[in-house]
């Protein structure tokens, strides 16, 4: 413990490697992952197998080429090659780029065009999607070819400073930012996680939450490489077949965004109970967790589950407490290495008991957005990063979340930006005003609505929906393209969203 807090008080020095080697190294012939594939197949390997692994790899991206602070991207499901590449970019100084497999045509090239990455890493099903002045790396053949290479360890010095990912999250502006996070970034967040949730060697760690953004990256990832501990991985999560995969696995930790939580609710009550009886800590983040799902969990899997609170940019900054009262519509108190201040429009810190914006400090939050001094002036404010999250804290120190500054609209634990789907509704043959917004949905929380002002003659929504199935992700969907006469504006000419939000939908 005490070791820990000392890595905690100089920064500076703290990388990601030693932490890794916590497993690679130390426990090199332990069962560390078992893979299990969308086809149903298993692969099962040690922290030693991954060591050499990633040694392999790292041996043969420096032989393509690649050397520290290069960017390479990665557009794949989850499977062991994605943590073979971010081990050997830790090892060589790469910025890793994750993209979700979701992404279409308009987000893929904003982001390869941004983080001008040397190559993207991804499969032979995924690779036409890619904009073909994009230099592709199969990953297959990488593997294939990595075999080859030696399996000694090949690797730069770095530190907290080092950059270690660059990972997209959508923007005001509708064009995706990329936070630059460093090593020290992702180590004081595992760092902390570990601890505040006590994580050890003797855990097994469900991962079905996708490793190209932060909740199954930064925190399942590496609290399963610092600690030590067994992680089962699947390709995706399939509602379907959790029942099976639980009460197979027994995983003793498992982490998820609310619809996770509320498709387990649909099992039934005799297998909630088996699962919860193993399940020690699970862990609901990304969006907010309805109190009501919190206690029908309870109910169910006689397990409390624990919310906490995060962002790409900072990775996590508040959670309810592992062995005090996990309280139900809360995300509970700053973890360790955060200082939460909540602001007025003034930016002066507000008194407990006062709405404001949730502003952040600390270690875990990012350097600063690539490229883009002008939007990391504007998201930082004397040091503080302002979340764009709304929040009060109670006297007893507990913190809420009431909703955000922006109109985000999270949807099964992605983040939509309603500009960017707007942009592209607007591009369309007949369309002459539209806007989009969240409307509640009982297992996603939300889902994007489309209210259009068109003209009739031209409009063709069955084009228009092809079309943005071309090009955006599938979650950012319009549910339904409603039309009508005006889009309810302001004095100002600000579009009144809130109005729509509450216009019931025709069935
Ligand atoms: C989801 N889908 C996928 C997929 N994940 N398709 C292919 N590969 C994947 N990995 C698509 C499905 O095709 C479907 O598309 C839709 O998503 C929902 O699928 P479903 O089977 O009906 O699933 P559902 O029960 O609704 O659950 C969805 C979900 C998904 C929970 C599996 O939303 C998900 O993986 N969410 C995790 C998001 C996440 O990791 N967020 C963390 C961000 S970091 P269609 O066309 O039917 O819509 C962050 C910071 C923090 O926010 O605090 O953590
Ligand atoms: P992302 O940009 O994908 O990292 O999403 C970060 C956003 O997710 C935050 O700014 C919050 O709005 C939201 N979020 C994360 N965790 C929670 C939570 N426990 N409750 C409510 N919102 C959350």
């Amino acid at each position: 413990m005490l070791e820990v807090f000392g890595l905690l008080a100089k920064p500076t020095f703290m990388s990601l490697l030693p932490l890794f080697d916590l497993s690679l190294i130390a426990r090199a012939t332990r069962p560390a992952l078992e893979f299990v594939g969308g086809d149903g197949r298993r692969s099962a390997f040690t922290f030693g197998d991954l060591e050499n692994r990633s040694n392999r790899l790292a041996h043969l991206l420096r032989a393509r080429g690649t050397k520290a602070g290069d960017r390479v991207a990665f557009f794949l499901q989850n499977r062991v090659e994605v943590i073979d590449l971010w081990l050997a970019g830790a090892k060589l100084g790469l910025i890793i780029v994750p993209i979700n497999v979701l992404y279409r045509e308009r987000e893929l090239t904003h982001i390869l065009r941004d983080a001008e990455p040397t190559a993207v890493v991804t499969s032979c099903d995924l690779a036409p999607l890619i904009p073909t002045d994009v230099v592709v790396w199969d990953v297959d053949a990488l593997v294939a070819e990595a075999a080859a290479q030696p399996a000694t360890r090949n690797a730069v010095p770095a530190d907290a400073d080092t950059p270690m990912a660059l990972i997209y999250t959508s923007g005001t502006t509708g064009a995706s930012k990329g936070a630059v996070l460093t090593q020290g970034n992702f180590a004081t967040n595992a760092l902390t996680l570990v601890t505040a949730w006590d994580i050890t060697a003797a855990d097994r760690y469900l991962a079905t939450l996708p490793l190209f953004h932060v909740h199954g990256l930064a925190n399942g990832l590496h609290c399963w490489l610092f600690s030590g501990c067994h992680m089962r991985l699947l390709e995706r999560f399939e509602h379907a077949k959790a029942a099976e995969w639980f009460e197979d696995y027994r995983p003793t930790v498992f982490f998820g965004v609310p619809a996770m939580f509320i498709r387990l609710l649909e099992l039934s009550p005799v297998v909630a109970r088996q699962i919860g009886a193993r399940l020690r800590l699970a862990v609901s983040g990304s969006a907010p967790l309805p109190a009501e799902v919190h206690e029908k969990f309870r109910q169910l899997y006689g397990s409390v589950i624990l919310e906490r609170y995060g962002m790409t940019e900072t990775l996590m900054n508040i959670g309810n407490p592992y062995a005090g009262e996990r309280r139900p519509g809360t995300v509970g108190l700053p973890l360790a290495h955060v200082a939460v201040r909540i602001c007025d429009e003034a930016n002066a810190a507000v008194p407990d008991g006062t709405t404001g914006e949730v502003w952040v400090k600390g270690p875990n939050v990012c350097s600063g957005y690539w490229r883009r001094p002008e939007a990391t002036a504007a998201a930082w404010s004397e040091g503080w990063f302002r979340t764009g999250d709304i929040g009060v804290r109670a006297v007893d120190g507990y913190i809420t979340l009431q909703g955000r500054r922006s109109d985000l609209i999270i949807s099964g634990g992605f983040n939509i930006y309603p500009r960017e789907i707007e942009e592209l509704i607007l591009e369309q043959p007949g369309v002459r005003e539209a806007t989009v917004v969240g409307v509640a949905d009982p297992v996603r929380g939300e889902v994007p609505v489309a209210y259009v002002v068109v003209d009739a003659a031209t409009f063709d929504e069955a084009a228009t929906v092809a079309r943005l199935r071309t090009q955006l992700a599938s979650f950012k969907q319009p549910r339904a393209f409603v039309r009508v006469a005006a889009i309810p504006r302001t004095a100002l000419g600000k579009v009144q969203k809130h109005l729509l939000k509450s216009t019931p939908l025709a069935p």
